[in-house]
């Protein structure tokens, strides 16, 4: 049986990766760092699946800023492969705490990699490192032909991004300095019904079950403009564990080739749940209001505005598609029509259980 390490599937990712691995007989340690409230929601059903009685998924309490207790457990564990998803990955919240988001995503991944070497593991264990789309800055609107592929030039726009600029070279580098199996994922947006709350997809999501349910009023968003190639989750996770299964280390550009607006997403999840908006400009931005009712549903907050900001990128995948043969099965509608219905169901089963003076409680820790 081979033995995977993941550092945290607390999360949208890592999730979805421990139950496919799962599926695929391995034995799946991962990596919890210590909350003071219950934030296993999106696991727990794991551990009820009958596969787990034959098969195993191992906790273990750890840090990315704690290279001592890396050590010990890459030491005892001895993985077969390492999938490095742990990152303080919010681009925002990086402007606030950059020289935490670089602690834990750059210098995270420089422990995790040192952690492999002091074991003695580095010809046998396969390094996977979660990289990012907007690591290269900006579209250039006067050469539309110039989509980015692994070799084009890098400019990161954000602490979060510079950190994972680093995490990227230092595995690139540990990779031909100690013939290290280290590959590096260049990832677009991937998001699911397990997206962490603040990403805007769900954030739109949410709001619009609750609008739906009446329990919220209006959303607030700010740059409506910006493009993303949107993704689901569950195709990227796949891409994951093809790339270690590779002969060789190599790094590869994930995306769909399609990019669509904030705005685009806002429309669709309205549109799910039969909610027709329509555009007004105030003197200093704009609103959208229900055709139906009148009433202002979505309005633009300057409190979101970033300092430096990706607007738009295309991306050349075709190394992935021809190497892995890795194609994905979503499309952006089915992934915006998920997320909306899977926030409807989750808020009336809470308002239920509300109502019936129950509370969910977390039994796996
Ligand atoms: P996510 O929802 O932000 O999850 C990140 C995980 O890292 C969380 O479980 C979090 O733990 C953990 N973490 C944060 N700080 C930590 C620390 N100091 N020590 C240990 N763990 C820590 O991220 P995701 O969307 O699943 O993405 C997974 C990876 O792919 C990340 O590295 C991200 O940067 C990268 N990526 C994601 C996207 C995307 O669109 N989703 C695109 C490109 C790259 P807690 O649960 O304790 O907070
Ligand atoms: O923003 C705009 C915002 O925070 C998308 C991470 O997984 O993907 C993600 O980073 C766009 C931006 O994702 C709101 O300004 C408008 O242009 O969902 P996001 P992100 O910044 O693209 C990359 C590939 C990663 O690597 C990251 O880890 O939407 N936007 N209004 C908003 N964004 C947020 N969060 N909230 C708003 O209200």
């Amino acid at each position: 049986m081979k033995k995977a390490l993941i550092t945290w599937i607390t999360w949208q990712d890592g999730s979805y990766l421990a139950e496919l691995l799962i599926e695929k007989w391995y034995e799946v340690h991962w990596l919890k760092r210590r909350s003071s409230s219950y934030n296993t929601e999106r696991i727990d059903h794991i551990y009820e699946w009958p596969e787990i009685k034959n098969r195993k998924l191992i906790l273990h309490y750890s840090d990315m800023t704690d290279s001592a207790n890396l050590i010990k457990l890459v030491s005892e564990i001895k993985p077969d492969e390492i999938y490095n998803l742990a990152a303080q990955s919010h681009v925002w919240v990086s402007f606030e705490i950059p020289e935490y988001t670089t602690n834990c995503d750059a210098m995270g991944t420089l422990r995790l990699l040192e952690a492999i070497r002091v074991a003695w593991l580095e010809k046998t264990c396969k390094f996977y490192q979660a990289s990012t789309s907007e690591l290269f800055g900006w579209m250039d609107y006067n050469r539309p032909e110039s989509w980015y592929n692994e070799n084009s030039p890098m400019h990161p726009r954000s602490p979060y991004w510079c950190a994972k600029l680093y995490a990227m070279w230092i595995a690139r580098n540990y990779k031909e300095s100690y013939w290290m199996f280290c590959s590096n994922w260049i990832l677009f947006n991937h998001e699911s019904p397990r997206r962490w709350e603040t990403f805007v997809t769900r954030k739109i999501t949410m709001a619009v079950a609750k609008i739906k349910l009446w329990l919220q009023e209006k959303l607030y968003l700010w740059n409506l403009d910006a493009k993303r190639d949107w993704w689901h989750a569950k195709d990227y996770v796949e891409a994951m564990r093809l790339i270690l299964q590779q002969d060789k280390p190599d790094d590869y550009v994930i995306a769909t080739w399609e990019s669509n607006t904030v705005r685009d997403f806002v429309n669709w999840s309205f549109e799910e749940v039969w909610i027709k908006l329509e555009w007004k400009w105030t003197w200093i931005d704009e609103k959208w209001y229900d055709k139906a009712t009148w009433k202002y549903l979505v309005e633009v907050d300057p409190k979101y505005f970033r300092p430096a900001e990706v607007d738009f990128l295309l991306w050349d995948s075709s190394k992935a598609r021809n190497v892995l043969w890795w194609n994905p099965k979503y499309s952006v509608r089915e992934l915006c029509s998920e997320m909306v219905k899977s926030d409807i169901e989750k808020f009336r089963k809470d308002e239920l259980l509300k109502a019936h003076g129950f509370e969910i409680l977390n039994q796996y820790e």
